[in-house]
């Protein structure tokens, strides 16, 4: 058996995983078929006629990786899914072909001229509608109440959570694609003066991507714009910056990796302290990575992020107290303010990790799961000098806590973070990004 086949059998097996998903989420929510809509192609503005290039909807391309507007697929339990594609009459714009043999041979395809006549082919029965255009599930007749109703849509979601070996095939594939993108630009930054615009082409470039493409705007900052979480107005000047932060991934069928790199260069106390910072947050980083068990929380592990953060702020002299006394204050929340990781899949925060709310002191954390196999979520520890987290406790009772000067030096650095996409395994875990991406 040759790789495509290989391939071809795994899509089938998700599917066929798929179908019972459906099947039983149906039958537990009172619904007789669903149907999922692609999606609508949005307008820039109300004022012009372009468009934004299609998202489509996930739980439409966890079914099959097509980009067009307009599409619906009708899923009857027990039948042969029904996928209606639109017949675009436009010569303006075409969608992007779809290079993926393997999913033809599972639907039963039909062409549609006009989409709103979908609803005089529909099945009988309760129908559901999955998706964000409410318009258009109105135009075929769909009530209010049968357009994403919240328990059908939850236990969908739940689907999403546990990857299937195809969705593991393409999210590693995702991360091989990113790979000589992260490369391009260590390599780029330690040799040039390369502005971040020309660093973001650059990786746009190696990775053989479109700016769409990507499975979210690539973060490239330099130097202090590292502080700013998700810096994406790239700087077109040429620099003498000391460091790079680079948080960019590709997409394969739909699936998204999400890595995060941080390099430093140049000379003196400073960039050495810096690059200390920077080895600190990867060793950490690794540890977090095999620590990571099935039964664990997942906020317990971001937990335990902060206590090795604070031992690494300490260290290096940042933090001038007790571990104790540190973890008490709460002091390495202002250096790292987000949550430690999220799940990852079709979409880049996906969902189902998140159906609890996370403890108050951890606001920003998006995956608050218990840790099973075949999950696969992101590890993703950082240390920023942000100034609006920083100067509250310079102007606070802790102050005499930190080494301003240290702070000071080390701000025109922006900061770090280090991140992997993981698949959890019955023991241990599976690291889709370290297996593709040389330190
Ligand atoms: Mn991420």
């Amino acid at each position: 058996m040759d790789r495509t086949d290989d391939f071809s059998a795994l899509y089938g097996d998700h599917l066929a995983r798929l179908a019972a998903g459906y099947g039983a989420a149906l039958a537990a929510t009172g619904w007789d078929a669903v149907v999922v809509h692609s999606g609508t192609a949005l307008k820039r503005s109300q004022f012009d006629d372009q468009f934004w290039p299609l998202r489509p909807v996930p739980h439409f391309q966890h079914w099959l990786p097509l980009a067009e507007p307009d599409c619906a697929l009708v899923v009857v339990p027990g039948r042969r899914p029904v996928l209606h594609r639109l017949i675009a009459a436009s010569y303006w714009e075409a969608p992007p072909p779809l290079d993926a043999p393997h999913v033809w041979p599972h639907f039963d395809a039909h062409g549609l001229h006009d989409a709103s006549r979908l609803g005089d082919v529909l099945p009988p029965g309760r129908l559901a509608f999955i998706g964000e255009d409410r318009a258009r599930a109105a135009s075929w007749q769909l009530p209010e109440a049968a357009i994403n109703p919240p328990e059908l849509l939850r236990q969908l979601d739940a689907l999403r959570v546990h990857k299937t070996p195809y969705e593991i095939a393409c999210l590693a594939e995702a991360n091989r694609r990113a790979a000589p993108g992260h490369a391009a630009l260590r390599d780029a930054f330690l040799s040039g003066d390369a502005s971040e615009l020309e660093l973001h082409l650059a990786y746009l470039r190696a990775t053989g991507q479109d700016d769409p493409e990507t499975p979210y705007k690539n973060i490239v900052a330099l130097g202090h714009n590292a502080a700013t979480l998700h810096h994406i107005a790239y700087g077109r000047g040429a620099t003498a910056a000391g460091s790079l932060l680079v948080d960019a991934g590709a997409t394969h069928l739909g699936y998204a990796s999400d890595i995060t790199r941080t390099w430093v260069r140049g000379t003196g106390a400073a960039a050495d302290a810096f690059r200390q910072l920077v080895a600190g947050v990867e060793a950490l980083q690794l540890e977090l990575c095999t620590s990571v068990q099935v039964g664990m929380a997942y906020e317990a592990l971001h937990d335990h992020s902060h206590e090795l953060l604070t031992t690494l702020l300490r260290a290096l002299g940042l933090v001038r107290c007790s571990q104790d006394e540190a973890l008490r204050h709460g002091l390495s929340r202002a250096f790292l303010p987000h949550g430690l990781g999220h799940s990852l899949g079709l979409q880049c925060h996906d969902v189902g990790c998140a159906l609890v709310p996370p403890r108050k002191d951890n606001p920003w954390l998006r995956n608050t799961a218990q840790i099973a196999a075949q999950q696969v979520f992101t590890i993703e520890p950082g240390a920023y000098f942000i100034p609006a987290l920083l100067e509250p406790l310079r102007q606070g009772p802790q102050a005499a806590l930190l080494d301003w000067a240290l702070v000071d030096a080390l701000r025109p650095f922006g900061g770090v973070r280090i991140e992997d996409d993981l698949q959890v395994l019955p023991a241990g875990v599976r690291n889709l990004t370290r297996e593709v991406l040389a330190p």
